[in-house]
């Protein structure tokens, strides 16, 4: 047997341990080792039951994704091997979980006689995250064992359920309490001694739902599963599984399995897995790198920004001084903290007991005294290079040796600002989005000077503090808005040539971004780039004064959803855009006044620039080192922008399309446009050798 798997006897009770770190994914030679394990169990006569655990942090969490992107050679036992081993096996299988049995897992779980595990063990089928099922016959015995009407929203939700839950939907038997291997062998012993049955879950029947709940299920999903394909494939499942026999249920599970395998979507969510964790690996600072304890931050600045960071870091119990100038500013923005928090214990997310021990993890301040011994103190004050100057050269002079100076800027130079201190090594970007305490997406900028663990402390914090933190280079706009410059460029040339904000808005959303280029202006607040653009004009006389139509939106006062009116209109209360004829209007006479000829712009060629734009950039930044890998910019774009998971990213929905055909769309548009098109040389380069951005 290969030491993938052990077996060991313990009294009349053979054991079988998985032992695949990091966590004991199903890779090849697990299911041909547990199969061994289950056969020296059976021919053993002084063996009367047989235990399936885990060893290290978990139980399974399920199939190794690795083999999904790349499948092994044919041959090897597979896991429906196992489940018919355990099911067909005439001693009695017992399950003993802790830490995680997921997908795969809970499977080889499902198919054993028994299950045990401790109160902290979590259940789930997370198979729909990476846009499959589970396909090993989970779909047929779950709602089995607690129904359909409970089991459907587990498996499209891919929801992890805790001991104490799974225990009252009978997908376990019993909670250990105290060690897990004493525990379980009892209760195997247990089994053997009162002679119970070799219970299978696939004999038994799923209950029939009430009627219409499927297609209610289906309503509810809509919204957020819009343009998913696997919770379509689930929901298919679950009716066979009321509908059809256990073996013709899993012929159909096996079926839409290999419909979602096979899917671009499936590819594009696995590779997103593995990215969201290949991005906090950093070739030159390796894992060992010597990290600070964070157990005290400081936040200069409660605004829109400041609010929400000083959030993060109380959610996971790090006290906060937040610093503001006036203390009007302070208590402003402490209400708003409080009426968020608020919210969420008004929609049962969140208890009050919760919220109390939050809001008292944070202490307001006037006075930089106050937070010279913080661990990390996180700049998010006006977007203004002299004033954060001014902030820094404090900090510099009144935080401890050791703290961490990081500044939330979107759009200045990091370098510049570390600069001014005398300890430029300290001093890091840690560029959150709005709103700060939802958005999953950190950029950790790091400076020319900025040093190693700091760099790895900060990356390990914006884990703790439950973002996917991705390290990029200073750069104007780093990687996310560098690129969605070029993206909104795209969006609005386009309503010049012809297209109306809604036609461009509805061909990316179709798409699957979450919401289109105007409406996500209006949302943001169209003058705040307002601003900056007539700052930047009144700073360089070489810009042309010639207002766009978005800065004539502005000087109408519309400036978005706050007031009721932007690139769309909107009803009093509602965020629910409105094609506004007056804007339509207002295109066309522009339009007119510069003898541009409009002509009709088809959803694909809108796609295309829009999309393109974001990969040409990509490209650059590539080359640049502004960014690690590909596969970082898609983390980037799935956390931060909207971009539909199932499509991974824009560097990856680029390969899947063929970067030749990229490439050439590319040269078309430079021909036709200018140099805003000019190829990246490294999307030739791939192009041209027949390579993709994930090769490299
Ligand atoms: C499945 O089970 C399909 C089944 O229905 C069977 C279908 C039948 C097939 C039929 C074929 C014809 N595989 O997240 P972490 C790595 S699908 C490979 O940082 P944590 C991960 O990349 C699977 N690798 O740790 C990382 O590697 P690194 C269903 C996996 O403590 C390391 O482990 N199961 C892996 O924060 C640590 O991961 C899931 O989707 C896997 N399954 O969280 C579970 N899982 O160190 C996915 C992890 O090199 N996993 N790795 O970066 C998770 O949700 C989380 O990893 C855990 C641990 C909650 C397990
Ligand atoms: P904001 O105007 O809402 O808040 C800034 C706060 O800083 C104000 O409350 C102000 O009173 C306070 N402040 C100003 N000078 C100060 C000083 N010297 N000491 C202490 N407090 C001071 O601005 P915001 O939107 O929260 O932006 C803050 C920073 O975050 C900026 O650098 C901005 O570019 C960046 N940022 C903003 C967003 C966004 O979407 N708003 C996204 C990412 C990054």
């Amino acid at each position: 047997m290969a030491n993938l798997v052990n077996f060991e006897k313990h009294g009349s009770i053979g054991l079988i341990t998985v032992d695949n770190p990091p966590v004991n994914a199903l890779s090849v030679g697990v299911p041909q080792g547990i199969m061994d394990g289950v056969n020296a169990g059976e021919t053993d006569s002084g063996i009367a039951a047989i235990v399936l655990r885990g060893a290290g942090r978990g139980f399974i969490a399920g199939a190794d994704i690795n083999e999904f992107l790349n499948p092994p050679p044919p041959g090897s036992a597979s896991l429906f091997d196992v489940l018919n081993c355990f099911e067909n096996c005439k001693k009695p299988v017992i399950a003993a979980v802790h830490g995680n049995a997921l997908g795969g897992g809970l499977e080889t779980a499902l198919a054993c006689h028994y299950r045990c595990g401790t109160a902290e063990a979590v259940y789930g089928f997370p198979e729909v995250l990476i846009g499959i099922l589970p396909g090993a016959q989970g779909t047929q015995r779950l709602p089995r064992i607690c129904g359909v009407e409970k089991a459907l929203p587990l498996m499209v939700s891919g929801e992890f359920v805790p001991a104490k839950n799974a225990l009252a939907l009978g997908i376990i038997d019993k909670i250990i309490d105290g060690e897990l291997l004493e525990g379980a062998l009892a209760f195997a012993e247990q089994i053997v001694a009162e002679r119970r049955p070799l219970r299978k879950i696939r004999d038994e029947t799923a209950v029939a739902p009430a009627e219409g709940f499927f297609e209610d299920f289906e309503k509810s999903i809509a919204k957020r599963a819009r343009g998913y394909l696997a919770p379509y494939k689930i929901i298919e499942c679950a009716r066979a599984a009321v509908a059809l026999p256990f073996e013709k249920g899993v012929e159909r599970e096996r079926e839409l399995f290999g419909d979602c395998l096979k899917s671009d979507q499936s590819k594009g969510l696995m590779n997103l897995f593995f990215g969201e964790r290949t991005c906090t690996k950093i070739p030159d600072i390796p894992r060992d790198t010597p990290t600070q304890k964070i157990a005290s931050a400081a936040v200069l600045g409660a605004g829109t920004m400041g609010g929400g960071i000083t959030m993060n870091f109380v959610n996971v119990g790090i006290p906060v001084t937040i610093l503001e100038m006036s203390q009007e500013a302070l208590d402003r923005g402490l209400e708003i903290i409080r009426k968020n928090y608020a919210n969420t214990v008004k929609k049962g997310r969140l208890s009050q007991e919760q919220m109390d021990a939050c809001v008292s993890l944070i202490t307001p301040t006037l006075s930089y005294d106050d937070i010279a011994n913080a661990d990390i103190v996180v700049e998010a004050v006006f977007e203004d290079m002299d004033i954060k100057k001014e902030v820094f050269r404090k900090l510099d002079g009144i935080m401890k040796p050791a703290a961490i100076l990081a500044t939330n800027t979107s759009t200045l130079n990091v370098n510049e600002i570390a600069n001014v201190t005398q300890r430029p090594e300290m001093v890091i970007g840690t560029h959150f989005f709005s709103p700060a305490n939802v958005m999953k997406l950190l950029e950790v900028v790091r400076g020319e000077r900025t040093k190693k663990e700091v760099i790895a402390t900060v990356m390990q914090l914006g884990k703790t503090i439950k973002k996917v933190p991705v390290l990029v280079g200073v750069c104007d706009g780093f990687v996310g808005n560098r690129m969605l410059a070029r993206y909104s460029k795209q969006a609005y040339q386009m309503v010049l040539e012809g297209a109306l904000p809604q036609d461009v808005d509805k061909a990316v959303f179709d798409f699957g971004l979450a919401m289109g280029p105007f409406a996500m202006g209006d949302l943001a607040g169209l003058d705040v780039g307002w601003r900056i653009r007539k700052r930047r004009a009144a700073e360089n006389a070489d810009i042309e004064d010639d207002a766009g139509i978005d800065d004539q939106i502005c000087e109408m006062g519309r400036y978005g959803q706050k007031t009721n009116a932007g690139w769309y209109k909107y009803e009093p209360g509602s965020r629910v855009p409105i094609p506004d004829p007056e804007i339509e209007r207002l295109i066309i006479e522009y339009c007119e006044e510069r003898q541009i000829r409009r002509r009709q712009i088809g959803h694909q060629e809108i796609v295309d620039r829009c999309i393109y734009a974001l990969v040409n950039e990509g490209a650059k930044i590539l080359e640049e080192g502004m960014a690690l890998r590909a596969s970082d910019i898609d983390v980037i774009y799935a956390n931060g922008y909207g971009f539909p998971r199932y499509r991974a990213g824009p560097m990856l929905y680029a390969d899947m399309v063929g970067l030749d055909k990229v490439y050439d769309a590319i040269r078309g548009y430079h021909e036709q446009y200018g140099d805003i098109w000019e190829p990246a040389p490294l999307l030739r380069h791939l192009a041209e050798q027949g390579k993709k951005f994930s090769d490299l």
